[in-house]
Protein backbone atom coordinates (compact mmCIF):
# COMPACT_ATOMS: atom_id res chain seq x y z
CA UNK A 1 0.00 0.00 0.00
CA UNK A 2 1.05 4.08 -0.69
CA UNK A 3 2.03 4.83 2.51
CA UNK A 4 4.29 8.05 4.11
CA UNK A 5 8.33 6.55 4.63
CA UNK A 6 11.22 8.32 6.10
CA UNK A 7 11.00 12.16 6.45
CA UNK A 8 7.43 12.11 5.08
CA UNK A 9 8.54 10.92 1.62
CA UNK A 10 6.05 8.67 -0.07
CA UNK A 11 6.49 4.91 -0.28
CA UNK A 12 4.76 1.66 -1.91
CA UNK A 13 4.94 -1.50 0.45
CA UNK A 14 4.73 -4.41 -1.09
CA UNK A 15 3.10 -8.39 1.05
CA UNK A 16 3.12 -11.28 0.03
CA UNK A 17 1.36 -14.09 1.84
CA UNK A 18 4.02 -15.93 3.12
CA UNK A 19 5.08 -12.54 5.24
CA UNK A 20 7.93 -11.60 2.48
CA UNK A 21 7.83 -7.78 1.71
CA UNK A 22 9.50 -4.99 -0.27
CA UNK A 23 9.19 -1.25 -0.31
CA UNK A 24 10.02 1.28 -3.18
CA UNK A 25 10.38 5.31 -2.71
CA UNK A 26 8.57 7.25 -5.21
CA UNK A 27 11.76 9.08 -4.98
CA UNK A 28 14.43 7.63 -7.25
CA UNK A 29 11.87 4.68 -8.06
CA UNK A 30 14.27 3.36 -5.51
CA UNK A 31 13.62 -0.19 -3.56
CA UNK A 32 14.64 0.60 -0.07
CA UNK A 33 13.93 -3.17 1.71
CA UNK A 34 13.07 -6.62 0.66
CA UNK A 35 12.34 -9.45 3.64
CA UNK A 36 11.69 -12.86 3.75
CA UNK A 37 9.00 -14.70 5.59
CA UNK A 38 11.11 -14.17 8.65
CA UNK A 39 10.94 -10.57 8.47
CA UNK A 40 14.84 -10.33 7.86
CA UNK A 41 15.79 -7.60 6.05
CA UNK A 42 17.92 -8.72 2.73
CA UNK A 43 19.28 -5.28 1.44
CA UNK A 44 21.53 -3.13 3.37
CA UNK A 45 20.75 0.79 3.68
CA UNK A 46 23.38 2.36 5.59
CA UNK A 47 22.02 3.65 8.72
CA UNK A 48 23.20 7.19 7.49
CA UNK A 49 21.60 7.31 4.54
CA UNK A 50 20.04 10.26 3.65
CA UNK A 51 16.28 10.56 2.78
CA UNK A 52 16.34 13.83 2.12
CA UNK A 53 16.31 14.77 -1.92
CA UNK A 54 18.54 15.73 -3.69
CA UNK A 55 20.83 13.34 -2.51
CA UNK A 56 20.20 9.82 -3.26
CA UNK A 57 19.13 7.78 -0.41
CA UNK A 58 22.91 5.13 0.47
CA UNK A 59 21.66 1.36 -0.08
CA UNK A 60 18.71 -0.28 -1.22
CA UNK A 61 18.45 -0.36 -4.82
CA UNK A 62 19.58 2.86 -6.53
CA UNK A 63 18.17 3.00 -10.46
CA UNK A 64 21.43 4.72 -12.34
CA UNK A 65 19.99 5.56 -15.72
CA UNK A 66 21.03 7.45 -18.23
CA UNK A 67 24.38 7.23 -17.38
CA UNK A 68 26.62 4.90 -14.97
CA UNK A 69 29.14 6.17 -13.21
CA UNK A 70 31.25 8.60 -14.74
CA UNK A 71 30.68 8.10 -17.81
CA UNK A 72 29.64 10.86 -19.52
CA UNK A 73 28.88 14.12 -18.83
CA UNK A 74 25.91 13.90 -16.43
CA UNK A 75 25.96 13.74 -12.57
CA UNK A 76 27.79 10.47 -11.29
CA UNK A 77 25.33 7.59 -11.98
CA UNK A 78 22.74 10.04 -14.06
CA UNK A 79 19.80 11.96 -12.27
CA UNK A 80 16.79 9.01 -12.49
CA UNK A 81 17.46 7.98 -8.27
CA UNK A 82 17.13 12.09 -7.57
CA UNK A 83 13.59 12.06 -9.08
CA UNK A 84 10.25 11.79 -7.88
CA UNK A 85 9.07 8.92 -9.94
CA UNK A 86 4.48 8.55 -10.52
CA UNK A 87 2.50 5.24 -10.21
CA UNK A 88 1.48 4.66 -13.37
CA UNK A 89 -1.81 3.48 -13.42
CA UNK A 90 -2.23 2.54 -16.81
CA UNK A 91 1.01 0.83 -17.72
CA UNK A 92 0.94 -0.98 -21.22
CA UNK A 93 0.64 -4.87 -21.06
CA UNK A 94 3.65 -6.34 -19.21
CA UNK A 95 4.97 -9.46 -21.06
CA UNK A 96 5.78 -10.94 -17.73
CA UNK A 97 3.03 -12.57 -15.95
CA UNK A 98 2.81 -10.85 -13.11
CA UNK A 99 -0.58 -12.74 -11.97
CA UNK A 100 -0.90 -13.58 -8.36
CA UNK A 101 2.25 -11.49 -7.38
CA UNK A 102 2.31 -7.95 -5.45
CA UNK A 103 3.75 -5.43 -7.81
CA UNK A 104 3.84 -1.81 -8.43
CA UNK A 105 4.47 0.06 -11.40
CA UNK A 106 6.36 3.23 -11.83
CA UNK A 107 7.16 5.86 -14.76
CA UNK A 108 9.65 8.69 -15.43
CA UNK A 109 9.71 11.08 -17.42
CA UNK A 110 11.62 14.19 -17.92
CA UNK A 111 10.80 17.56 -16.68
CA UNK A 112 11.45 20.93 -18.80
CA UNK A 113 14.74 21.36 -15.92
CA UNK A 114 15.91 17.44 -17.08
CA UNK A 115 15.51 18.41 -20.80
CA UNK A 116 18.08 21.09 -19.98
CA UNK A 117 20.63 18.23 -18.93
CA UNK A 118 19.67 15.32 -21.30
CA UNK A 119 18.00 16.71 -24.24
CA UNK A 120 15.73 13.83 -25.01
CA UNK A 121 12.47 12.40 -24.48
CA UNK A 122 11.80 8.80 -23.17
CA UNK A 123 9.53 6.78 -20.50
CA UNK A 124 11.09 5.04 -18.30
CA UNK A 125 8.41 2.41 -16.52
CA UNK A 126 9.61 0.12 -13.59
CA UNK A 127 7.34 -3.20 -12.24
CA UNK A 128 8.58 -3.84 -9.09
CA UNK A 129 7.16 -7.31 -8.21
CA UNK A 130 7.47 -9.89 -5.25
CA UNK A 131 6.71 -12.82 -6.38
CA UNK A 132 5.33 -16.33 -4.33
CA UNK A 133 8.36 -17.70 -3.02
CA UNK A 134 9.79 -14.06 -2.05
CA UNK A 135 11.71 -13.15 -5.47
CA UNK A 136 11.90 -10.02 -5.96
CA UNK A 137 12.02 -8.83 -9.66
CA UNK A 138 12.37 -5.60 -11.04
CA UNK A 139 11.57 -4.83 -14.84
CA UNK A 140 12.58 -1.58 -16.50
CA UNK A 141 11.50 -0.45 -20.10
CA UNK A 142 12.77 2.40 -21.28
CA UNK A 143 11.12 4.13 -25.11
CA UNK A 144 12.78 7.02 -26.92
CA UNK A 145 9.67 9.29 -27.37
CA UNK A 146 11.68 11.84 -28.93
CA UNK A 147 9.55 13.90 -31.79
CA UNK A 148 12.51 15.04 -33.76
CA UNK A 149 13.89 11.76 -34.72
CA UNK A 150 16.65 11.97 -32.60
CA UNK A 151 18.17 8.32 -30.95
CA UNK A 152 19.65 8.22 -27.41
CA UNK A 153 22.33 5.99 -25.61
CA UNK A 154 22.39 5.44 -22.32
CA UNK A 155 24.40 3.20 -19.66
CA UNK A 156 22.28 1.90 -16.78
CA UNK A 157 22.69 -0.13 -13.92
CA UNK A 158 20.82 -1.80 -10.61
CA UNK A 159 22.90 -0.60 -8.09
CA UNK A 160 21.71 -3.50 -5.64
CA UNK A 161 23.42 -3.73 -2.00
CA UNK A 162 22.86 -6.64 -0.19
CA UNK A 163 23.12 -7.21 2.83
CA UNK A 164 25.71 -9.89 4.04
CA UNK A 165 26.64 -10.96 7.62
CA UNK A 166 30.73 -10.48 7.24
CA UNK A 167 32.35 -9.56 4.10
CA UNK A 168 35.20 -11.59 4.68
CA UNK A 169 33.08 -14.72 4.60
CA UNK A 170 30.73 -13.84 1.62
CA UNK A 171 31.78 -15.53 -2.07
CA UNK A 172 31.13 -14.57 -5.47
CA UNK A 173 30.54 -17.29 -7.62
CA UNK A 174 29.58 -16.57 -12.15
CA UNK A 175 32.14 -14.24 -12.45
CA UNK A 176 35.37 -16.48 -12.77
CA UNK A 177 37.54 -16.34 -15.81
CA UNK A 178 35.95 -12.95 -16.97
CA UNK A 179 37.22 -9.63 -18.02
CA UNK A 180 36.29 -6.65 -15.90
CA UNK A 181 37.41 -3.30 -16.05
CA UNK A 182 39.16 -2.11 -12.38
CA UNK A 183 37.81 1.33 -11.05
CA UNK A 184 40.80 1.21 -8.75
CA UNK A 185 43.47 0.83 -11.94
CA UNK A 186 42.01 3.86 -13.87
CA UNK A 187 39.25 1.25 -15.39
CA UNK A 188 42.10 -0.85 -17.47
CA UNK A 189 41.23 -4.44 -18.50
CA UNK A 190 41.71 -7.24 -16.75
CA UNK A 191 40.67 -11.19 -16.18
CA UNK A 192 39.83 -12.44 -13.41
CA UNK A 193 41.48 -15.56 -12.40
CA UNK A 194 39.73 -18.90 -11.98
CA UNK A 195 37.81 -19.16 -8.94
CA UNK A 196 35.26 -18.35 -7.00
CA UNK A 197 35.65 -14.24 -5.63
CA UNK A 198 36.37 -13.62 -2.15
CA UNK A 199 37.07 -9.82 -0.45
CA UNK A 200 39.80 -8.70 1.55
CA UNK A 201 40.33 -5.20 0.13
CA UNK A 202 38.26 -2.41 -1.58
CA UNK A 203 36.78 -3.46 -4.81
CA UNK A 204 35.26 -2.34 -7.80
CA UNK A 205 35.04 -3.97 -10.82
CA UNK A 206 32.90 -3.80 -13.81
CA UNK A 207 32.47 -7.35 -15.13
CA UNK A 208 32.14 -7.61 -18.75
CA UNK A 209 29.64 -10.07 -20.53
CA UNK A 210 28.46 -12.28 -17.50
CA UNK A 211 25.91 -14.97 -17.34
CA UNK A 212 22.50 -14.67 -17.11
CA UNK A 213 22.72 -16.19 -13.05
CA UNK A 214 25.15 -14.95 -10.56
CA UNK A 215 25.31 -16.08 -7.23
CA UNK A 216 26.29 -14.44 -3.65
CA UNK A 217 26.86 -17.04 -1.01
CA UNK A 218 26.82 -15.74 2.70
CA UNK A 219 28.92 -18.38 4.73
CA UNK A 220 27.15 -17.26 8.37
CA UNK A 221 24.12 -16.89 7.14
CA UNK A 222 23.95 -19.97 5.24
CA UNK A 223 22.29 -18.37 2.24
CA UNK A 224 22.61 -17.47 -1.18
CA UNK A 225 21.71 -14.61 -3.32
CA UNK A 226 20.81 -15.30 -6.60
CA UNK A 227 20.65 -12.73 -9.26
CA UNK A 228 18.90 -13.79 -12.66
CA UNK A 229 18.84 -11.13 -14.94
CA UNK A 230 17.95 -10.17 -18.75
CA UNK A 231 19.26 -7.63 -21.27
CA UNK A 232 21.97 -6.86 -18.59
CA UNK A 233 25.35 -8.19 -19.83
CA UNK A 234 27.64 -6.33 -17.21
CA UNK A 235 27.73 -6.72 -13.57
CA UNK A 236 29.70 -4.18 -11.06
CA UNK A 237 30.86 -5.83 -7.98
CA UNK A 238 32.01 -2.77 -5.14
CA UNK A 239 32.80 -2.75 -1.90
CA UNK A 240 34.46 0.54 -0.23
CA UNK A 241 36.58 -1.24 2.60
CA UNK A 242 37.48 1.12 5.47
CA UNK A 243 39.10 4.01 4.10
CA UNK A 244 36.19 5.19 1.07
CA UNK A 245 33.95 4.11 3.92
CA UNK A 246 35.41 6.68 6.24
CA UNK A 247 34.88 9.22 2.79
CA UNK A 248 31.43 8.97 2.76
CA UNK A 249 29.40 10.76 4.88
CA UNK A 250 26.05 8.69 4.54
CA UNK A 251 27.81 5.54 5.29
CA UNK A 252 29.05 4.32 8.79
CA UNK A 253 32.65 3.26 9.26
CA UNK A 254 32.26 -0.35 9.79
CA UNK A 255 29.60 -0.97 7.71
CA UNK A 256 31.81 -2.06 4.85
CA UNK A 257 31.62 -5.21 6.35
CA UNK A 258 27.71 -6.03 6.05
CA UNK A 259 27.30 -4.98 2.51
CA UNK A 260 28.22 -6.20 -0.96
CA UNK A 261 27.09 -4.50 -3.91
CA UNK A 262 26.57 -7.03 -7.25
CA UNK A 263 24.89 -4.89 -10.03
CA UNK A 264 23.29 -5.76 -13.08
CA UNK A 265 24.24 -3.05 -15.89
CA UNK A 266 24.66 -2.54 -19.26
CA UNK A 267 27.96 -0.78 -19.52
CA UNK A 268 30.28 -1.73 -21.53
CA UNK A 269 28.40 -1.25 -24.82
CA UNK A 270 25.54 1.30 -24.08
CA UNK A 271 22.02 1.04 -24.89
CA UNK A 272 21.26 3.17 -28.03
CA UNK A 273 17.37 3.69 -28.94
CA UNK A 274 16.00 5.21 -32.18
CA UNK A 275 12.47 7.13 -30.91
CA UNK A 276 9.37 4.89 -30.93
CA UNK A 277 12.01 1.61 -29.68
CA UNK A 278 12.26 0.32 -26.68
CA UNK A 279 14.93 -1.26 -23.82
CA UNK A 280 14.07 -4.10 -21.22
CA UNK A 281 15.96 -4.94 -18.09
CA UNK A 282 14.99 -7.31 -15.62
CA UNK A 283 16.89 -8.43 -12.95
CA UNK A 284 15.23 -11.28 -10.26
CA UNK A 285 16.58 -11.54 -6.77
CA UNK A 286 15.92 -14.69 -4.75
CA UNK A 287 17.47 -15.58 -1.51
CA UNK A 288 17.96 -19.18 -1.38
CA UNK A 289 19.26 -21.70 1.61
CA UNK A 290 23.30 -22.60 0.50
CA UNK A 291 22.43 -25.88 0.44
CA UNK A 292 20.64 -25.64 -2.53
CA UNK A 293 23.38 -23.73 -4.17
CA UNK A 294 27.41 -24.59 -3.50
CA UNK A 295 27.84 -27.16 -5.76
CA UNK A 296 25.94 -25.59 -8.68
O1 LIG B 1 29.07 0.92 -8.62
C1 LIG B 1 30.31 1.21 -8.03
C2 LIG B 1 30.47 2.73 -7.97
O2 LIG B 1 30.55 3.29 -9.25
C3 LIG B 1 31.72 3.04 -7.13
O3 LIG B 1 32.75 3.55 -7.92
C4 LIG B 1 31.19 4.06 -6.09
O4 LIG B 1 31.29 5.38 -6.60
C5 LIG B 1 29.75 3.59 -5.96
O5 LIG B 1 29.34 3.33 -7.30
C6 LIG B 1 28.83 4.52 -5.20
O6 LIG B 1 28.50 5.63 -5.96
P1 LIG B 1 27.53 6.74 -5.27
O7 LIG B 1 27.42 7.84 -6.29
O8 LIG B 1 26.21 6.09 -4.98
O9 LIG B 1 28.23 7.14 -3.98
Amino acid sequence: ELCKGINGLDKVVLREVRGCSAEVYLYGGHVTSWKNEHGEELLFVSSKANFKPPKSIRGGIPICFPQFSNLGSLESHGFARNRFWNIDTDPPPFPTTSSNRAFIDLILKPTEEDMKIWPHSYEFRVRVTLGPGGDLMLTSRIRNTNTDGKPFSFTFAYHTYFSVSDISEVRVEGLETLDYLDNLQNRERFTEQGDAITFESEVDKIYLSTPTKIAILDHEKKRTFVIRKDGLPDAVVWNPWDKKAKALADFGDDEYKHMLCVEAAAIEKPITLKPGEEWKGRQELSAVPSSYCSGQ
